[in-house]
Formats: structure tokens, sequence, C-alpha cells
């Protein structure tokens, strides 16, 4: 009885004394699992804890912080990584190179300052029960994870998921990313940020699906390559710094119904299979930079198109009409040096090029069309061969609006 109570009451010290038990060490290496249980008293580690490549299974009971970095990398034979009670990891959570590791559990988990793990072939799901809802940085890539549920975040910095060969779909409930989303190359996954308003910079590549409902604002790239969707839609998206859609070759309709502005780098749409026709930018009114339009397409129409500061080339396969395009170049409305409008088949294409780059100097522009005459008017059958130089950078922006205000002094 009274031996009983003595324990009870040692019980209860201990637990007082864990709740405020700081360990300050700067790092550990725990090569045996016992080197972990020595921590177990701890309620927050002050520094790194690196899991060595000699661990079979590793269990970290007790720590509710780690300060530090929770590092696991190079090792072949760990099957498992578990820590019930943490809940801060303040450094990087990095695991990478474990070849056979299958359960990750860390059912209280909710903050780390970054993810980084590469190649965990092997890890098919997240044993986070509370769930991750702050981290800053996140790389997840080559792991066998079909869904990301246990991370959900509402800002982050850079979320790039890369070669998750199972992972069919993404959610979160992001509303701003403040440096850069990369979704590329996962097979096949359905991609749903239901609240991002904004992306510094937002790239997709093979994926089945986006869903960005109230997306408004990418301040510097957005590029969709090599694409399953066959329609795509940013309802809300009023600016991009560039846009960039290419080869995604089930694409059929693309609606960009509010974007008003594309910034320096630029619109490009090329090469997507089955893309006839480019209608969904009935409000783009100023491209700040370079268009280039290549594929298959009969119709690429831009209502409010007035101001392109860059060069712009149109290279259609199929039977297209420039004739609205040559009016917006014969208007002033491009600025740079190059406008290029070719068509397999069409009655009214017109090629005006500069041969000289706009990093080459202006004394070589010139007019050519697609017949190599030198006549404005002259009409072109056939596709120019030439693929002038569109490549625009900011600082040859200067040089293509001198260089364009030259050419249409003259002309
Ligand atoms: C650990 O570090 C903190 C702050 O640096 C300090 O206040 C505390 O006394 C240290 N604890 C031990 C056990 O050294
Ligand atoms: C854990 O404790 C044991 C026994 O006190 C000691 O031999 C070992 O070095 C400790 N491990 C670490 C990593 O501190
Ligand atoms: C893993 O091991 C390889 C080969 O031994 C080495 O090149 C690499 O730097 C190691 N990676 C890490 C993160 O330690
Ligand atoms: C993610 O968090 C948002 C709120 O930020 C919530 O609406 C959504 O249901 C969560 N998604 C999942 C898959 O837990
Ligand atoms: C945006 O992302 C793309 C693709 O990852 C990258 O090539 C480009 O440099 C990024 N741009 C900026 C401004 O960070
Ligand atoms: C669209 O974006 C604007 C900001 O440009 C935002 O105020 C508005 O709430 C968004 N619309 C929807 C339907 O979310
Ligand atoms: C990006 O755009 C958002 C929304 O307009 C703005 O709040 C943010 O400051 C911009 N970020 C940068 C780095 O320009
Ligand atoms: C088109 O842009 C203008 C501002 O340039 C805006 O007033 C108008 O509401 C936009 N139209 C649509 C459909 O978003
Ligand atoms: C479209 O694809 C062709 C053939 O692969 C390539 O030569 C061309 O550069 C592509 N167009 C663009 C704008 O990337
Ligand atoms: C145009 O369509 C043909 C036939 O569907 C296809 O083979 C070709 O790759 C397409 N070209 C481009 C640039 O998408
Ligand atoms: C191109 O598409 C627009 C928008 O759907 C339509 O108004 C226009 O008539 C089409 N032009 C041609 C030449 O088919
Ligand atoms: C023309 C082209 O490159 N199409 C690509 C479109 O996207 C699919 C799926 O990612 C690719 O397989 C195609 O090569």
């Amino acid at each position: 009885m009274f031996q009983k109570l003595f324990l009870s009451a040692l019980a209860i010290a201990s637990i007082a004394n864990a709740a405020t038990n700081v360990c300050n060490e700067t790092s550990i290496t725990a090569t045996v699992q016992s080197d972990l249980d020595n921590l177990s008293g701890c309620t927050t580690f002050g520094g790194d804890i690196i899991l060595a490549p000699t661990l079979t299974t590793a269990t970290i009971n007790g720590i509710q912080t780690i300060s530090g970095n929770l590092v696991c990398n190079n090792n072949t034979q760990i099957t498992s990584i578990s820590a019930p009670s943490l809940r801060t990891i303040g450094g990087t959570f990095q695991l990478t190179q474990l070849t056979i590791l299958n359960t990750l559990s860390f059912p209280r988990l909710s903050s780390i300052g970054s993810i980084d793990w590469v190649t965990l072939p092997a890890v098919s799901g997240l044993s986070f029960t509370t769930g991750v809802t702050s981290c800053q940085d996140v790389t997840i890539s080559d792991t066998d994870l079909s869904t990301l549920t246990g991370i959900n975040l509402t800002t982050v910095s850079k979320l790039d998921i890369n070669n998750n060969n199972n992972l069919n779909d993404i959610e979160m409930g992001l509303t701003e990313a403040t440096y850069q989303v990369d979704i590329s190359f996962n097979g096949k996954t359905a991609v749903s940020f239901p609240y991002l308003q904004w992306a510094y910079n937002l790239t997709f590549q093979d994926v089945l699906s986006v869903n960005t409902p109230v997306l408004s604002v990418v301040n510097a790239s957005y590029l969709l390559i090599s694409n399953v969707f066959n329609s795509l839609s940013a309802p809300n998206l009023t600016t991009v710094g560039g846009l960039s859609i290419d080869e995604n070759m089930s694409l059929t309709n693309i609606s960009f119904p509010k974007l008003t502005t594309i910034g320096g780098s630029g619109l490009q749409v090329s090469n997507n299979t089955k893309l006839t026709t480019i209608t969904g930018f009935p409000n783009l009114t100023t491209v700040n930079g370079a268009i280039v339009l290549d594929g298959n397409f009969t119709n690429a129409t831009f209502p409010s198109l007035n101001l392109v500061r860059g060069a712009v080339n149109i290279d259609s396969n199929d039977d297209f009409d420039c004739s609205s395009f040559n009016s917006l170049n014969s208007q002033g409305g491009i600025r740079g040096n190059d406008y290029k409008c070719a068509a397999a088949s069409t009655t009214t294409s017109v090629a005006l090029s500069a041969t000289a780059t706009a990093s080459s100097g202006a004394t070589g522009a010139s007019l050519t069309t697609g017949s190599g005459t030198s006549s404005a008017s002259s009409v072109a059958t056939s596709k120019s061969a030439a693929s002038p130089n569109l490549v625009v950078s900011s600082t040859g922006f200067t040089l293509s609006a001198l260089l364009a205000a030259v050419f249409f002094g003259i002309f």
C-alpha cells in the first residue's frame, strides 16, 4: 500500500518534470533504439536527431518538440519511424533513400519547418492523425503515396511534389503560395486547391485535372505542360506574369474569362494536339511580353487584345486567318521586334520579321513576307519555314521597343 502510493507519487513527479524538461543538446545520432529511449524524458529536444543507417525501426517516445532537424538518410533496412508524442519539428524533416520504409507514424505532428522526402518507394500512406497544418517548404519526391492526406497547409513558400507515381489526388486548403508550387510527373493526379488566391509561380505537368476556382493572381509564371486534362479553366484569374500551355495532348478547351493582363513572360499556347480553338481569353487586353501560338488551331481570337509589348509568332498547322493579328500589328499594337503569322493554308498570312535578335542590335530590322517579297500587303500562301528568335528577355525589352519604334517610324 505504501509502496504503491510512493510509486504513483514518483510517476506524477516525473510527468511534472517531463512537462518542462528541455534538453539542450545540439545534435544526436541514434544508432540503436536505446539511444532514442535515453531522450524520452525530454519534452523538447534542442538540436537535431539523426537516425543512423543501423536502425531497423525507430520510435521517438516522449519528445513533443524537436527544435532542429529530424533526419534519416540512406538507410536500406529501416521499415518504420514513429513518434507518438511529437507535435513540432522546428527544422527540416528529412528522409531520403529509405528503400523499405513503409510506416511513418506521427499521430500528433502538426508543425514542421520543412519537409524534404526523397526516394521513399515503400511509403504509401502517412499515419498523421492530427495532420500537419504548418510547413513552409515541402518537397516530396519518388514515394508511393496515393494522397497527401495528413498534410493540409494554408500557406506555403515552396510545394514541390514530383515523381510520385501513385499520387492520384492532391487536395489542400492553400490560400497563398509565396514562392513556388510545382506538381509534376506524379502519374495522373487530380489537383484541387479550392481556396488558393495567389501563387508566385505555378507549374503543373502530367496532371489529370486542375481545380483553382478562386485563383486570381500568379505573379511569375503559370506553366501547364504535358497534362492529360481535356479542359482547363481559371475562372477568377485576372493577372499572370506569364502563361504557357504546351503539349497537352487531350486539351480541347481553355477558359480564362477574367484574365486581363499577362506580364513580361508572355503567353505561349503550343503543340496541344487537339486544341483547335484558342478563344478562351475574351478579356485579355495587355501582354507585356511575347505571344507564341503554335499548333492545329483554326481559330485564335483575342477580342480585347490591344497591346503586346513583345514579339508575336503565330504558326498554325491548319487553316487559320491572320487578319485580326495583321490589323493589331498595323495599328501598332505589337511593339516587339518580330511579328509573324503563318498557317498551313490561309489567304492573308503576312510574316513581318526583324532579322536581328533583340541582343544583336537594331541595324538588321527588315520586313519579309511568307512569299519572300518586301511588300507588307502581299499574300503568303504557305507556312514560312523561318522561325525567328522570339525570346524577349526583360533586358532586351527596351531595345525591342526601340526597334519597334524605329520600325513603325519607317513604315
Ligand atoms: C536550455 O536552454 C535554455 C535557453 O537557451 C535555457 O534557458 C535552459 O536553462 C537550458 N536548460 C538546460 C538544462 O541547460
Ligand atoms: C544512452 O544511454 C546509454 C546508457 O546511459 C549510453 O551508454 C549511451 O551513450 C546513450 N546514448 C546516447 C546517444 O547518448
Ligand atoms: C547516400 O549514399 C550515397 C552513396 O553512398 C551518397 O553519395 C549520398 O551522399 C548519401 N546521401 C545522403 C543524404 O547522405
Ligand atoms: C484542408 O483544410 C481546409 C481548411 O483549410 C479544409 O476545408 C479541408 O477540408 C481540408 N482538407 C482535407 C483533405 O483535410
Ligand atoms: C518558375 O518555375 C519554373 C518551373 O519550375 C522555373 O523554371 C522558373 O525559374 C520559376 N520562375 C521564377 C521567377 O521563380
Ligand atoms: C476572385 O478574386 C478576387 C480578387 O481578385 C477576390 O476578391 C474574389 O473573392 C474572387 N472571387 C471568388 C468567386 O472567389
Ligand atoms: C503576388 O501577388 C499577390 C496578390 O496580388 C500579392 O499580394 C503579392 O504581394 C505578390 N507577391 C510578389 C512577390 O510580388
Ligand atoms: C474585363 O476586365 C475589365 C477591366 O479591365 C473588368 O472591368 C471586367 O469586369 C472584366 N470582365 C470580366 C468578364 O471579368
Ligand atoms: C512544337 O513541337 C515541335 C515539334 O516537336 C517543335 O519543333 C516546336 O518547337 C514546338 N513548338 C513550341 C512553341 O515549343
Ligand atoms: C496536329 O494534329 C495531328 C493529327 O492529329 C497530330 O499528329 C499533330 O501532332 C498535331 N500537331 C500539333 C503541333 O499538335
Ligand atoms: C472564333 O471563335 C469566336 C469565339 O467563339 C467566334 O466568335 C468566331 O466567330 C470564330 N471565328 C471563326 C473564324 O470561326
Ligand atoms: C503533343 C504532346 O507532347 N502531347 C503530350 C500531352 O500530354 C500527354 C500526357 O502527359 C503526353 O503523353 C503527350 O506527349
